[in-house]
C-alpha cells in the first residue's frame, strides 16, 4: 500500500511565512501518520517558480529569474530544516522545483496529450483564440468582474480585491481550455464520492461549476511572458503558470519523465492527496481535476482545503497592521511540537483560524507543560519514588481488588483497555478525517482521566501503608502504560516529545514505525528500567516572553533593520514576506556593532539642479554638519522637481565611498523608501525639527 500527500508548492518571488509553514505542518503530520502505520508514503512540497511576478521580481532585483527563485528557494529549505519538516529530520521527499528540467519534459508531454483530446462532449480540449481581459499579476490569474474593486475613475485600471494592486489589461492571442464542456464530468466527480474535503467547501466548489464555467486561456505570448515553459510545438506561447504548476505532482513522481519515474514511481504512489489553502481551492478542484480528465490521467485522491490563519482578533495578518506571525520568534521561543500541536489543536480544520502568541503560550503551558508533560513527570517521578525507577506490576489480587476499587482504581484489565482501545480509534479516525482538534481532543481526554485517577488514588498516601502496595503498583502502572500508549499516538503530530516520553518510560523501539492499531494493553512489561526524567515541555513565563516579542519586533536591532529586503524591492508586492525571510533562523543577522559602522546624518538640501542627458539623475548639496556642503548624485529627478527640494531635511549615507557619475562626483547616498512596482523613490524626511549634521542610531 503506497500514499502519497503533497502541500502547494510555493510562489518563488515573496518568502516564506506561518501560512506556508502550517500546511507543510499538517501534511508533514499526515505523512508521519501513514508512515507510523507501514505505509510506503511520498510527501511533496515545493516552489512554483515561473511567470511573470518572478520575472519582476528578478528585473528589479538585477538577477536572472532562476537566480531570483534560488534565492528565495534557499529560504524555503531553511525554514523546512529549522521546523524539522525536511527530508533529514523525517519529512519531505522531495522538494519539488518547476525550474527541474524533468518537470519541463513530463508538463511538454501533458499539454501534448491535452492538445490531442477531445472533451466529454467531443470537442478539442485545445483551442487558440484571443483573449482580452483583467490581469493580475501577483494572483498570475485573470480576474472576473466579482474578484476586482472598479476604480472611481473609469479610465483607471481595477484593483484585485486580494492584493490591492492595480491589474493590467491584457489583449493577445492564447491558447484556451475548453472547460465549458467539462462542467457535467466536474459534478459527477463531486458527487461520485468525497473529492473535496470538508463538505462545505465541496458545496463551494459544486455551486461555482454549476453557475457555468468559463474557458481558461492557458498561454501568454512568449512576448508578454517569456519565463515559463514553452508550448510544445508552438514556442512563440508561454504555458499559463497554474497548467505548469498543477502538473509538477505528477512531473515530480514521474509522469512523462523517465529521471522521476525511476527514483519514484508514477505507477506506484498517483492518485495523491493534495493538501491546499482554500485561497486556491478553485484550481485544484476545477481546473487540474478537468485538465486531469482530458489527458486520461487518474483523478487525485482527494482535495483537502484548511482555512486560514487570521490574527487574534479574526483580521487577516499583515505588515501595515503589525499582527503578523514571525518565523524566527516562533523558532526562537516555541519548542516546535508546541508549534505543531498548536496549529493542529487551534484551527478547527476547514475553518479559519486563530494565530497569536498569547495563545500559542496560553496552549503551551496548559495542554502541554500542566496537562501532558506534567502526567508524563509525576508519573515518572513517582515510578522513581515508589519503585525504585522500575515499572511496577499491575497485578492485582482477589483482596487487593477492594481497596483498589475504593481508592478509584478500576481493577478490570479488559475495561481499561476497550476504554483505551475506543479512545485510540476514535482518535485515529477523527484524525483520517482531517479532524486533528478533534483527535487531539481525544487524546486529551484520556490525560484527563488519569491524572483524575491518580488524584483520586493518592499514590503519595497508598505509598505510606504497605497493604495498599498492589493499589499503588496498579496506579502507577496504569499511567504509564496509558503514557505509552498517547506516546505512539501522539508521535505523528508531535514526534520529538513521542521520542521523548518513549525513552524515558524506558522504551528502546522506535516510536515512529509502532502502528498505533497494534497497541496491546499491558505490552510494558514490569521491570523496564525508566531513564532520567526531563520535562516535556518547560512552562513559558508569558508576560517576559511577551515583553521580549515585542521589543524584539520593534528594537533598533530588531527583524525590520535587518532584513535582506528592507527599503529594497527583494520581495514581490507589499512587501510583506520581505521581513519575515530575515524570520528564518540560521539567516546571518547583524548586530547593533555592524549598523553602527552606517554614519547615518541629517542633511540640509541647499541646491538641485538636473544633470544634462542624465534624464534620471539630480545634482544636489545637502549641509550635513561639515565645513563644506557633500555634493550628491541622486536617481530620482523623473519623481522631484528640483526645485521643492531646497530647504528640505533629509538622510545621508556620509560614510559611502565617493564614486563618479557622468562626470561628477558623488559624496554619499541620500535614503528612500522605494514604492510600488516601478520602485518610485520617497525620499526618507522627518516631522520634526532637526540639525543638520544630527546623527541617526
Ligand atoms: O498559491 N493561513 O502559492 P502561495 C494558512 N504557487 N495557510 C496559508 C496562509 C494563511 N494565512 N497563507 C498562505 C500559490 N497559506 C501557488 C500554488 S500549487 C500547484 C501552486 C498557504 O505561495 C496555503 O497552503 O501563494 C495556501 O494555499 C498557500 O500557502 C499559498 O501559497
Amino acid at each position: 500500500m503506497t500514499f502519497y500527500v503533497t502541500t502547494p508548492i510555493y510562489y518563488a518571488n515573496s518568502f516564506p511565512h506561518l501560512g506556508h509553514l502550517y500546511t507543510m505542518i499538517v501534511a508533514d503530520a499526515i505523512a508521519r501518520s501513514k508512515r507510523q502505520r507501514g505505509v510506503e508514503t511520498f510527501f511533496l512540497t515545493g516552489t512554483d517558480e515561473h511567470g511573470i511576478n518572478i520575472e519582476r521580481a528578478a528585473q528589479r532585483n538585477n538577477r536572472t529569474p532562476k537566480q531570483q527563485a534560488d534565492f528565495v528557494v534557499d529560504y524555503f529549505k531553511k525554514m523546512a530544516d529549522a521546523f524539522g519538516l525536511d527530508t533529514a529530520h523525517g519529512g519531505y521527499d522531495i522538494f519539488m522545483r518547476t525550474t527541474n528540467p524533468f518537470h519541463y519534459e513530463g508538463v511538454g508531454e501533458f499539454w501534448r496529450r491535452v492538445a490531442k483530446a477531445k472533451t466529454p462532449k467531443g470537442n478539442d480540449a485545445l483551442y487558440k483564440g484571443h483573449y482580452e481581459g483583467w490581469f493580475c499579476a501577483p494572483c498570475a490569474a485573470y480576474k472576473t468582474e466579482d474578484e476586482y474593486a472598479k476604480a472611481a475613475n473609469p479610465n483607471d485600471p481595477p484593483t484585485c480585491l486580494i492584493h490591492e494592486t492595480k491589474l493590467d489589461r491584457v489583449s493577445e492571442e492564447s491558447y484556451f481550455f475548453r472547460l465549458s464542456d467539462f462542467d457535467e464530468a466536474l459534478l459527477h466527480l463531486y458527487e461520485s464520492r468525497d473529492f473535496v474535503r470538508p463538505e462545505a467547501r465541496r458545496n463551494e466548489v459544486k455551486s461555482f461549476v454549476a453557475s457555468g464555467l468559463q474557458d481558461l486561456s492557458v498561454s501568454r505570448l512568449r512576448t508578454s511572458v517569456s519565463w515559463g515553459i514553452p508550448v510544445p510545438d508552438d514556442p512563440q506561447h508561454t504555458m499559463y503558470v497554474w497548467f505548469d504548476a498543477l502538473t509538477n505532482y505528477i512531473t515530480a513522481i514521474g509522469f512523462g519523465n523517465e529521471q522521476q519515474n525511476r527514483a519514484d514511481g508514477f505507477e506506484k504512489f498517483w492518485p495523491a492527496l493534495h493538501l491546499v489553502g482554500k485561497d486556491i481551492l478553485r484550481f485544484h478542484a476545477v481546473y487540474w481535476p478537468a485538465f486531469l480528465m482530458a489527458a486520461g490521467v487518474e483523478q487525485p485522491r482527494a482535495i483537502v482545503a484548511h482555512g486560514m490563519w487570521v490574527d487574534p482578533t479574526g483580521r487577516k495578518m499583515s505588515k501595515t497592521l503589525g499582527n503578523t506571525i514571525e518565523l524566527d520568534v516562533l523558532n526562537k521561543y516555541f519548542p516546535i511540537d508546541a508549534i505543531r500541536y498548536f496549529c493542529l489543536r487551534e484551527m478547527v480544520f476547514g475553518q479559519d483560524g486563530r494565530f497569536g502568541y498569547e495563545g500559542l503560550i496560553d496552549r503551551t503551558n496548559s495542554d502541554l507543560a500542566s496537562g501532558l508533560g506534567n502526567l508524563s513527570s509525576r508519573t515518572l517521578t513517582m515510578i522513581q519514588r515508589y519503585c525504585d525507577g522500575r515499572i511496577p506490576s499491575r497485578a492485582i489480587s482477589d483482596e487487593a481488588r477492594l481497596p483498589a476499587k475504593r481508592a478509584g482504581v478500576e481493577t478490570d484489565d479488559a475495561t481499561v483497555s476497550k476504554l483505551l482501545a475506543q479512545a485510540r480509534d476514535q482518535f485515529i479516525k477523527q484524525f483520517d478525517d482531517f479532524n486533528f482538534s478533534r483527535a487531539l481532543e481525544e487524546a486529551w481526554a484520556i490525560v484527563a482521566r488519569v491524572d483524575k485517577m491518580i488524584s483520586d488514588a493518592r499514590p503519595w498516601d497508598l505509598a505510606k501503608d504497605q497493604s495498599q502496595r498492589q493499589t499503588l503498583n496498579a496506579v502507577l502502572y496504569r499511567a504509564a502504560e496509558t503514557l505509552r500508549w498517547l506516546a505512539v499516538l501522539l508521535y505523528p503530530v508531535m514526534p520529538s516529545t513521542s521520542r521523548d516520553t518513549y525513552r524515558q518510560i524506558g522504551l528502546t523501539d522506535e516510536v515512529s514505525s509502532i502502528d498505533p492499531q497494534t497497541l496491546n494493553w499491558g505490552d510494558l512489561s514490569e521491570g523496564t528500567g525508566i531513564n532520567e526524567i526531563k520535562p516535556l515541555f518547560p512552562r513559558i513565563d508569558k508576560a517576559r516572553t511577551m515583553e521580549e516579542i515585542k521589543s524584539q519586533e520593534s528594537g533598533v536591532g530588531g527583524r525590520e533593520s535587518v532584513s535582506p529586503a528592507a527599503g529594497s524591492t527583494e520581495a514581490e508586492g507589499s512587501g510583506q514576506h520581505a521581513t519575515e525571510a530575515e524570520a528564518v533562523p540560521g539567516v546571518a543577522y547583524i548586530d547593533i556593532a555592524d549598523f553602527a559602522k552606517i554614519d547615518l546624518r541629517v542633511g540640509e538640501v541647499k541646491t538641485a539642479e538636473r544633470i544634462p542627458k542624465a534624464d534620471k539623475l539630480l545634482l544636489i548639496t545637502v549641509d550635513i554638519g561639515e565645513e563644506k556642503p557633500r555634493q550628491i548624485l541622486a536617481g530620482i529627478a523623473q519623481y522631484y522637481e528640483p526645485e521643492n527640494l531646497i530647504g528640505r531635511k533629509i538622510v545621508v549615507v556620509a560614510n559611502l565611498k565617493p564614486r563618479k557619475l557622468r562626470g561628477y562626483e558623488s559624496q554619499g547616498m541620500l535614503l528612500a523608501a522605494s514604492v510600488g512596482d516601478e520602485g518610485k523613490p520617497v525620499i526618507a524626511t522627518f516631522a520634526e525639527e532637526v540639525p543638520n549634521g544630527a546623527r541617526l542610531k
